[in-house]
């Protein structure tokens, strides 16, 4: 597959997607939507992947929305296009467990499509921010509710209406972003725990991704349920089995993914 703003790699199991518009800092437009939902949906797709990375470049995991590709639309076209909603259905929807590895910018847009992911591993260069107001608009890819659920009500509202950046300690005292590493590590280390990831069962690992985003969508008494149900579910597949054996035999398991 070609794509004209993204490099796309498998090592291994482990699909790398990196952002490709150096010369906007990987503003988001949209064909940068059309080719992640391309890469999205064939790294779900394909039963070798097992675990995705998403990074940008040194500079920024990306600087926002491209404001560029902005500022001529009114409210009708926003509307019309119903702009962002193709980031739910192209990027939130993989079903599969993927990482943001962010170094740099990570402001508007690129914020929130690095919390989109299932975990965000920060480069001490990074720099989160949900800048919209300074351009008399506000967050439209979920930033201000994924912002506020990730490091509580005041210090999300004090990032939206000051614009102001959290640095990658601030970041990780926050919890917004899992592990902070010297960026020279970023991507090396967002790979190793990709591999991880790669290497469990993979119907396990889907299904732990979806119980742990039931927390942030769902009350917790239906939560809770659905918890067991799915859980009861992965009992019924052939890793379930080769993977209590292999623990009885002292062995590592191999995976069906079924
Ligand atoms: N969109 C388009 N182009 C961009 C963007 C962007 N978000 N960010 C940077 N660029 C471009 C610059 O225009 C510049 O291009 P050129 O060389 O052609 O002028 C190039 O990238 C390099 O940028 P700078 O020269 O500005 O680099 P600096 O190192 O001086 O500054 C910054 C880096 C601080 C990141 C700066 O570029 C900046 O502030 N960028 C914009 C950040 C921002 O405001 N992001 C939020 C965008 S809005 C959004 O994401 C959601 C909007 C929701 C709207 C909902 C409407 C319905």
């Amino acid at each position: 597959m070609s794509y004209e703003t993204i490099l796309v790699e498998q090592r291994d199991a482990v699909t790398l997607i990196t952002l490709n518009r150096p010369q906007a800092l990987n503003a988001l437009n949209t064909q940068v939507l059309a080719d992640l939902t391309q890469a999205f949906r064939a790294y779900d797709a394909d039963p070798s992947q097992r675990c995705a990375v998403l990074t940008g470049s040194e500079k920024a995991f990306a600087a926002g929305a491209d404001i560029k590709e902005m500022v001529d639309k009114d409210a009708a076209d926003f509307f019309l296009e119903d702009f962002f909603s193709g980031w739910q259905t192209g990027v939130v929807a993989t079903r599969k467990p993927w990482i943001a590895a962010v170094a740099g910018f990570a402001l508007g847009g690129g914020c929130e499509l690095a919390m989109m992911a299932d975990f965000i591993i920060a480069a001490d260069t990074a720099r989160f921010g949900q800048p919209e107001i300074k351009l008399g608009v506000a967050p439209g890819m979920g930033g201000s509710q994924r912002l506020a659920r990730a490091v509580g009500k005041s210090v999300a509202m004090e990032m939206c209406l000051t614009g102001r950046m959290m640095d990658a300690a601030e970041a990780k005292q926050g919890g917004l972003v899992a592990r902070v590493v010297p960026a020279a590590d970023l991507l090396e280390d967002a790979l190793k725990t990709a591999a991880t990831i790669a290497s469990m069962p993979p119907m396990a690992a889907m299904i732990n991704k979806e119980m742990v985003n039931l927390a942030f969508e769902t009350p917790l008494n239906q939560a809770l349920t659905t918890e067991r149900r799915l859980f009861q579910i992965l009992t019924a597949t052939e890793d379930k089995k080769e993977g209590m054996t292999a623990f009885v035999e002292k062995r590592p398991g191999v995976w069906k993914g079924r």
